[in-house]
């Protein structure tokens, strides 16, 4: 299965990755180049050695689709993932009038005392976000990362393209077209205007024989933490353009720049990579629905699903 493509990775990468510094300071081991094929018609790509919450993966993407970028509607369906980044700025800013937060990542792990302090913090931010609109306004929003680029990128005339409509307009009217493709990554906003410059960067969508294919290049995975979401959210967005289309999902292939597993999840991909995988599980779309931007969260459902317990790691700020 694709899963076993995953946790050869995993081994290649602690085996033959150089160990390099990074952005956080965290160090990882690191690898260039890597790609992960699943066919998804053998199954939806939800790792089973480990525990991966579908939820937080179809309320991420939902938040994707919509357009949003404001952290209040993951909150609203109870999916902190996106948290510590737009806390940064709230700490950061004039406004932030607590105990000092530097570098909260880091210490958040090493200190316990830090660690009581910062959840609280954390907690009034999250009651903040969720309850006044002027607050969730100036420090919810993550700035022009996916939502914003895939449903309305700014044009230099000063309108906006919706790449996502557009690229399921063009499948149905012209599906083998080799200009099926939807970029994230915005040169003239990645300086400054986000929290995080995009990891997934840019995908592109295949048709051929009635299937719907999708290949993602990812400039940067986090093998351990982010991948596996990054896996399921590609595969989900696969399925749901290729409900839309009258397709069948093909295959999707994940491409990865600079793949790499933080020092501090060691111990924790040793544990997964001791655990034998299991068959994938099956994903129920809602058949009454057709146009992607109608589904909400029931209308996506995983059904077999039978992994090994969930693992924790912390993730790096
Ligand atoms: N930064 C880093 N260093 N790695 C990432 O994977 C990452 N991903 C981001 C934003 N910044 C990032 C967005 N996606 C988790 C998963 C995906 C994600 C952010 C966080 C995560 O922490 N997953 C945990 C538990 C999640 C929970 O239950 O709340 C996991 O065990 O999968
Ligand atoms: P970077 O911007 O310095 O590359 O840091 C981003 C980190 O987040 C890096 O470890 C990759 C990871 N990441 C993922 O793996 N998947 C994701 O979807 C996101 C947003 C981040």
């Amino acid at each position: 299965t694709g899963e076993r493509a995953y946790l050869e990775m995993c081994q290649e990468v602690l085996e033959n990755g150089t160990k390099k510094g990074d952005r956080t300071g965290t160090g990882t081991y690191s690898t260039f180049g890597k790609q992960l094929r699943f066919d998804l018609s053998e199954g939806f790509p939800l790792l089973t050695t480990k525990r991966v919450p579908f939820r937080l993966i179809a309320s991420e993407l939902l938040w994707f689709i919509k357009g949003d970028t404001n952290i209040r509607y993951l909150l609203q369906h109870n999916n902190n993932i996106w948290n510590e980044w737009a806390f940064k700025k709230w700490v950061e800013s004039d406004e932030y009038d607590g105990p000092d937060m530097t570098d909260f990542g880091i210490r958040s792990q090493q200190d316990e005392d830090f660690h009581t302090i910062y959840k609280q913090q954390m907690d009034r931010f999250k009651q903040l976000i969720l309850e006044d609109d002027r607050f969730a306004k100036a420090y919810g929003d993550l700035g022009s990362v996916y939502g914003k680029q895939w449903r309305a990128w700014k044009t230099s005339q000063g309108d906006t393209i919706d790449q996502l409509k557009e690229v399921i307009e063009n499948i149905k009217t012209n599906p083998d077209s080799r200009r099926h493709i939807v970029t994230a990554w915005n040169p003239e906003d990645v300086p400054s205007n986000m929290a995080l410059p995009p990891c997934h960067t840019m995908f592109q969508f295949y048709v051929a024989e009635g299937r719907l294919s999708c290949q993602l290049y990812q400039r940067s995975g986090d093998i351990f933490l982010g991948v596996p979401f990054n896996i399921a959210s590609y595969a989900l967005l696969t399925h749901l353009i290729a409900h839309a289309c009258g397709l069948e999902p093909g295959e999707f292939i994940h491409t990865l720049g600079d793949a790499h597993i933080y020092t501090n999840h060691i111990e924790q991909v040793k544990t997964q990579l001791a655990r034998e995988p299991r068959a994938f599980p099956a994903l129920k779309l809602n058949q009454e629905k057709t146009s992607i931007f109608d589904f909400e969260m029931e209308d996506m459902k995983i059904e077999g699903y039978d992994p090994h317990p969930g693992i924790k790691a912390p993730v790096a700020v």
